[in-house]
This record gives structure tokens, sequence and C-alpha cells, in this order.
């Protein structure tokens, strides 16, 4: 552990320690690193005695609900996230780099005025004052919450531990990706001597697909396109679409790691129509290839080869001008 992370770990653990009511966020759309890692800090703040509560812009995906306690599952309501941030000490806000990753969330936690602590392995620097606590080696906030637990002395119950096991499996793919690290999987071995059962959290994270997810897939894999001799792999979501299937937001979820696993492609891009003038990419790459470059040029953000960006602007002009620069990319390669 660096110096500054040591520093930010002892800061945060003061402010839980100090703090009797604590609400704990995510990102819009939470994610299982994000809802993993909530489930396991709200565990471990409840067997303190404090009073906890989850609260977060969108509802947990169906898949990772066996984790939750108490998380509202209809999400965001502006009344309780007033009656909630009014009331707490502290809010602590996992896996965001950004406060516009909070969504309808985003205003009420610039209004909040109590403490506020970050756990994040995102790019900094955050957005939020207060403590930030950020560690960019970590494969996931779960993994680095982990780490802090055991700097603070924590005893990791299983619940807990299930929680973190889910948030470090959802966010490597499973042990996949490039992120995955031998302090990943000395985190998971401590995990499961914790307790975590590894059959039961994997098919739970990786193998629930419902008939409508499937149906969808079937649709969404019809429209992939290859370019730049099957390096660079991208597909356009319409909101047409989405509805045809009868598809939610959860529902897409992992198309773009797919459509990165196809053979020789090192860039993929999902574009998601939100609404008729709002459009979410989301970047995926191999290797070398750094897409948190490119994802940031368009105002968003991530890891090397993992990163995504939310433009306010239609989806067949984001189409273009995303590939457009992807493409560009390429050519810079081969030039160079
Ligand atoms: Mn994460």
């Amino acid at each position: 552990m660096s110096g500054d992370l040591r520093k930010a770990s002892k800061a945060a653990l003061d402010l839980f320690r100090w703090a009797e009511r604590i609400v704990i966020t995510t990102h819009v759309q939470p994610d299982g690193d994000g809802i993993g890692s909530e489930v396991a800090l709200a565990h471990w703040l409840r067997d303190q005695g404090k009073i906890v509560d989850i609260l977060n812009p969108h509802s947990a995906p169906r898949r990772f609900r066996f984790l939750e306690i108490d998380i509202p599952a209809p999400g965001f309501e502006p009344a309780s996230a007033e009656r909630l941030l009014g009331a707490a000490d502290l809010l602590a806000v996992l896996d965001i780099s950004v406060p516009a990753r909070l969504g309808p969330l985003e205003t009420h936690a610039r209004a909040y005025g109590g403490e506020i602590v970050v756990i994040d392995h995102h790019l900094g620097p955050t957005g939020f004052r207060g403590v930030d606590v950020r560690d960019t080696s970590a494969a996931a906030t779960g993994e680095l919450l982990h780490t802090l637990l055991v700097e603070w002395g924590a005893e990791v119950t299983p619940p807990m531990a299930a929680a973190l096991y889910a948030a470090i499996a959802y966010d490597t793919g499973g042990f996949r990706y490039s992120n995955t690290t031998a302090r990943t999987h000395r985190a998971a071995a401590a995990l499961i001597d914790a307790g975590a059962e590894v059959h039961e959290i994997n098919q739970r994270v990786f193998e629930s697909v419902s008939p409508t997810r499937a149906r969808l897939l079937s649709r969404v894999f019809g429209e992939f396109h290859l370019e730049e001799d099957g390096r660079l792999a991208w597909i356009a979501l319409s909101s047409d679409l989405m509805e045809e299937a009868g598809a939610e937001a959860e529902d897409v979820e992992g198309v773009v790691e797919a459509l990165r696993s196809l053979e020789h492609v090192e860039m993929a891009i999902l574009f998601k129509e939100i609404d008729k003038g709002a459009t979410k990419v989301s970047f995926r790459s191999a290797g070398e290839v750094d897409v948190s470059r490119l994802a940031g040029r368009f105002g968003g953000g991530g890891h090397k080869n993992a990163a995504g960006a939310f433009l306010k602007r239609p989806l067949a002009i984001v189409v273009e001008d995303v590939l457009a620069a992807a493409r560009e990319s390429f050519a810079v390669e081969r030039v160079g």
C-alpha cells in the first residue's frame, strides 16, 4: 500500500468510526462491483452498530439481488434521497470517478453537506470533495475494499465475503480480463476461506440469462460490424430495438465484452441509444490498445482496456464521430 493510499485509508476509517448514520451509493446502472462493494461495506458497518442505507440512482440488476440487504429495489426516488442524505453524517461513494456517474442522484450528492468518502479503482482525480481512497491497480473496487477491510482489522463474515467475491469476479469477467493480478487471486482465495461459495456466486453472476436477454442477444449479434481487418468490432443499438425486444439496460450487459472476445478483435465498441438525444458508448480493448484515451476525447473515461462515455447527442452522429476517431487510432498505428 502506497503512502497516499495508507493515509486515505486511515482517514476513511476514522470517518467510518465517527459516523452514526451512513449512506452508501454507487454509479448509474449499478453493476456487480458496485453492488457487491456496497453490500460488503454495509454489512461491516452494521456489524459496528451503525445505521446504514444503500441509496442508488437505479435499482440493482436482478442477478445481483441475491446479495442485497435492504437495497431499495425500485431504485431512485427524490423524496427518499432527500430524507436519507438529510439525516446522514457520512456518504460513501463506491466505484465512481466522477459525480456525473450518479445520474439522478448527482444534484442531491452535490447539495449534501456532510462528510464524504470515495472508494474507487478508476483513474482519478475524483470530482468529489472529502476523502478519496483510490487505487487504480485494483481490479475492482471490491478488491480495494477487501484490502482496506483487512487493513482496518475487520472480520470478513460470509455475507461480506460473498459480496466482495461477486464484485471481483464481475469486474474481472470471472478472473479473465487483463486487470486480473496475483493480488486479485489472493483476495479471492482469502474470500473463499472466509465463506464465499464460488460455484453459487459465479452461477448467479454469469449464468442467469433471461429469455428476454437471449432473444435480444440473438438480434444484437446479428448486427455487429467488423472493420480494420477484423480488429475493430462495433454494434449500434437503437432504443426501438430494445423496446421491441422488451429489454432493459441490464439485458445488454456483457455484450461489449462478448464482442471483444471475437477472434482477432482488439477494440470493441457498443453504442446504445438512451433516448433520441442521448447515447451511451462502451469501449473494450485487448492488450496495449488504450480505449480510456479514446473515451476521454468524448468526455468519458475509464481504464486502458475498459472505458465509456455518455454523449447528449443522437445515436447516428455519435456512431459516425466515435468510429472516425477509432479508425484514426488504427491509422496512426499503421503510420507509426
Ligand atoms: Mn469497478
